[in-house]
């Protein structure tokens, strides 16, 4: 496994200096909510700087990878907004070396979600959206919810992201819908 010296090079060589600024702070966002939940803060750390790794790839990297490790053809539909995630998870696999499929379906499970999240899973997903830079109606109501209900937080985020995707006409994920299904009723 890379030194985090080395992998922090690996992540600033990957990524513009802003986004590089942004899963630092993810890093910081997960580890403290990883102490308050009781996850693993070590894990927290690598999930949230390696989550947003294959972010800036071009395209075809990605439908190689989807065609190479025959993922759901599906995936073919929809873009880099899915694909960092869900396609990003076997870059980091194989391109920095992290074998622990709890990092690894964190880092999947990011962007759209899932069924059933870890608690690591729930964490990243919350911390990306809660970081400080973050900034939209809503943002405070979520921190809220990641200090006192971890469950709830994440039902929260899955709501506004789905009414923030019909409001623009933009295509749903599938696993977006079933990750809305699964936790809204932890929203109260
Ligand atoms: O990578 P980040 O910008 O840090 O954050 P992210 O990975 O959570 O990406 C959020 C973006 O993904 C946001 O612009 C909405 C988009 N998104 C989330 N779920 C879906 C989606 N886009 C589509 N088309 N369908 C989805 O289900
Ligand atoms: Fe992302
Ligand atoms: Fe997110
Ligand atoms: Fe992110």
């Amino acid at each position: 496994p890379l030194t985090r010296e080395q992998l922090l090079n690996k992540l600033d060589n990957a990524l513009s200096a802003g986004r590089f600024a942004h899963v630092q702070r993810v890093e910081k966002v997960a580890m403290d909510m990883a102490k308050r939940f009781g996850a693993d803060v070590e894990a927290a750390s690598i999930a949230g700087l390696c989550h947003d790794y294959a972010k800036q790839r071009p395209d075809e990297d990605f439908i190689a990878v989807i065609k190479q490790k025959k993922l759901d053809p599906e995936l073919l539909n929809y873009g880099n907004a899915i694909w960092h995630g869900v396609v990003g998870a076997e870059m980091v696999k194989d391109e920095l070396g992290v074998q622990s499929e709890d990092i690894l379906d964190a880092i999947r499970q990011h962007t759209v979600g899932g069924t059933y999240m870890t608690k690591l899973a729930q964490i990243i997903y919350m911390a990306d959206y809660i970081e400080p830079a973050r900034d939209f109606e809503g943002v405070d109501r979520a921190r809220e919810l990641c200090q006192s209900n971890l469950g709830a937080a994440v039902a929260y985020q899955t709501k506004h992201t789905l009414e923030y995707l019909i409001e623009n006409n933009q295509p749903v994920y599938p696993q977006t819908l079933l990750t809305y299904n699964a936790w809204v009723p932890q929203y109260r």
